[in-house]
């Protein structure tokens, strides 16, 4: 584990691979974070882990080594619901990043439109309790219908022992839907496996929730070339092409212990998307969709 003089940790390699894939032109990482700098966004008091700032120079410097065009920003549990480190790197994209916020539930409509002007087009309800200290249902369905007028979405991260009990909550969500990393399903299970299966159903039961495909990394800890995942997730990418995305995760929160490398999980995507049709849905046409409507 990579730690420095102020106890910070880096999850992250300095030196990924450079992909074997090449990703489609207008390629969208659509699930990435910043953290920081520390010293102009400093972390949130409640925050679960202490990351060396891994800000938008470095995330663009990634992108254009993996070759992606677009980042979406997900604004990451360190930074609680002050979201200024998002709008930062967003500003510094030339239009090449959106986001998606964690707000308060008390937020008012002219801060919701603030947002939206910064960038936002989207805001994320957590339910990891290692990650947040409450995820209250109710409020967030109350934000939730606020959202409805910007023509956003919601990023739900759950993890696959609640998706039972979250089948409600989300039903009465009146916004599309996206769920982060499949509700973290037990790859090893197959692709017709409880896990998968049980989350199958969740998208058969409308036809407005997406899912990122995504975190080969933390879901599979056989590393690469991830074999489990790849066979877990490809029919799935086959059954709802238009429903899914993908991001790197970069700065990949509390994975200090791994380093996961950004071009072994790029070049994934090949393999979880074998035709050139399907990754152009999956990385350009359904990120673009959601993201860039306007
Ligand atoms: C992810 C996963 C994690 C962290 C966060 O906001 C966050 O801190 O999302 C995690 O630790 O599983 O998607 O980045």
């Amino acid at each position: 584990m990579s730690t420095d003089a102020q106890g910070r940790v880096r999850s992250w390699t300095l030196e990924p691979s450079k992909p074997r894939f090449t990703l489609p032109p207008g390629a969208v990482d659509a699930h990435c974070h910043v953290f920081g700098p520390m010293a102009q966004f400093p972390f949130s008091p409640k925050a679960k882990y202490l990351p060396q700032d891994a800000g938008p120079e470095a995330l663009f410097g990634l992108r254009d080594r993996l070759g992606f065009a677009r980042n979406v920003i997900v604004q990451a549990s360190c930074h609680g619901t002050d979201n200024r480190a998002t709008l930062h790197a967003i500003a510094l994209s030339n239009g090449m990043a959106r986001g998606v916020a964690v707000v308060d539930p008390a937020i008012t409509d002219a801060e919701l439109d603030t947002l939206h002007a910064g960038g936002i087009r989207g805001v994320r309800f957590n339910f990891l309790k290692r990650l947040v200290d409450d995820a209250p249902k109710d409020r967030f369905l109350e934000v939730a219908r606020r959202i409805e007028r910007l023509g956003w979405h919601v990023v739900v991260y759950f993890e696959a022992d609640i998706l039972d009990e979250m089948l409600p909550f989300l039903a009465a969500i009146p916004v599309p839907i996206v769920i982060d990393h499949m509700g973290r399903p037990d790859v090893r299970q197959g692709p017709a496996g409880a896990d998968m299966a049980a989350f199958r159903r969740l998208l058969d039961s409308r036809d407005d929730i997406w899912t990122k495909v995504t975190c080969a990394d933390r879901l599979d800890p056989a590393g690469p070339p991830y074999a489990d995942f790849v066979r877990a997730v490809r029919p799935l990418v086959a059954d709802y092409p238009d429903r899914v995305l993908w991001g790197t995760d970069w700065p990949h929160p509390n994975m200090e212990s791994v380093l996961p490398d950004d071009g072994a999980l790029v070049d994934t995507i090949a393999q979880i998307a074998p035709t050139p049709a399907l990754q152009r849905k999956l990385l350009v046409d359904n990120p673009m969709r959601l993201y860039w409507a306007d």
